[in-house]
């Protein structure tokens, strides 16, 4: 007996859509799906609530062509978190190094290749896959989705890639699964305290959650985490800003994250890539994904990125891998 293939989509699938891989990536490819209209739908919390979940279990689920302006993108954002069960206390995440500009607040940062943060500590001559992670995990509260439209684009290249931190976590072998479980790792972003300097602004405060102040940038999260909206497993700690499994002694837990770094980076069977068009959306689990741009690019590209955070993560022993909850053995 092979298990009905499981669908997250709810009131969602009276939508055309289908999933770009097997373990992550779902694409509504019409543009008659606007993200603005189930903003403003009778059912608008179900149909949202329903996104929230598919996105958790997809890792990121992408959007053609929305018309959906920053304002409404920013109350996507704060709705999403909300109705998956976020804490009252989390919001949008204001980014420590976010400038205000006239036309967008703290609470939006601009991803451009013009600079900002999308750009900061990007080496051209280093492995394209050092850009591999997860927005934002050296918050004490990081965050649970990430919404972003580009409205600039290059004619070719600048695709984004997504990795599944729960097929990570199932793709290792049960002995290495259960080494990970209880460890902690330090995630930092001290990249964007140097840039701060450089650039002569302070670090913003608080961001997003009461528990995410202070200029230090950074947090200790378990390795692997129990994801509270599917329940499933997921590995959480990404080339970007984890520095240190806290258990282990210097040179093992360097060799760790080597390992897991290359783990996510090499295996892309747990990847997807995405070719954007002018306006397209993505939205993202950071707690169960990671991701990075492609830097192959001339020209300008340019989008805006909302963040909301989610609530501190913890690892629940009795909770299940994505495999053995689905049953998949494929
Ligand atoms: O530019 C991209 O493709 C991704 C940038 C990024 O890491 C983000 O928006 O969080
Ligand atoms: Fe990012």
């Amino acid at each position: 007996m092979v298990a009905a293939p499981f669908s997250p989509l709810g009131s969602l699938s009276v939508f055309d859509s289908y999933d770009e891989t097997p373990h992550i990536g779902t694409r509504f490819p019409s543009k008659s799906v606007q993200l603005s209209r189930l903003l403003e739908a009778p059912n608008s919390d179900e149909l949202l609530k329903d996104l929230a979940t598919l996105v958790s279990h997809r890792g990121v689920v992408f959007f053609t062509d929305q018309d959906i302006d920053i304002e409404k993108q920013k109350e996507l954002g704060s709705r999403l978190g909300k109705l998956a069960g976020n804490p009252a206390t989390s919001g949008l995440h204001v980014h420590p190094v976010s400038e205000q500009t006239p036309e967008l607040a703290a609470d939006v940062s601009v991803i451009s290749s013009d600079g900002g943060i999308a750009r900061v500590g990007y080496v051209k001559s280093t492995r394209a896959s050092n850009g591999w992670h997860a927005d934002i995990t050296f918050e004490p509260v990081p965050s649970d989705y990430a919404i972003l439209k580009m409205h600039t684009l290059p004619p070719i290249g600048g695709d984004t890639l997504w990795a599944s931190g729960y097929e990570a976590y199932d793709k290792l072998s049960p002995a290495y699964q259960r080494f990970l479980e209880g460890l902690t790792a330090l995630h930092d972003g001290s990249g964007f305290i140097e840039y701060a300097n450089q650039q002569g602004l302070t670090i913003n405060e608080p961001r997003g959650s009461p528990e995410n102040i202070g200029a230090k940038l950074q947090a200790v999260h378990p390795v692997i985490r129990t994801h509270p909206v599917t329940g499933f497993k997921t590995l959480f700690v990404n080339k970007g800003f984890t520095i240190r499994i806290v258990e282990l002694h210097e040179e093992e837990s360097q060799d760790v994250l080597e390992y897991l770094t290359r783990h996510v980076s090499e295996n892309h069977d747990m990847q997807v890539r995405f070719r954007w068009s002018k306006n397209d959306v993505a939205i993202w689990d950071n707690r169960c994904t990671f991701h990075t741009a492609t830097n192959d690019y001339s020209g300008r590209r340019q989008g805006n990125r909302v963040v909301s955070i989610g609530e501190k993560p913890y690892f629940d022993p009795t909770s299940k891998s994505r495999r053995v909850a689905l049953e998949l053995n494929a």
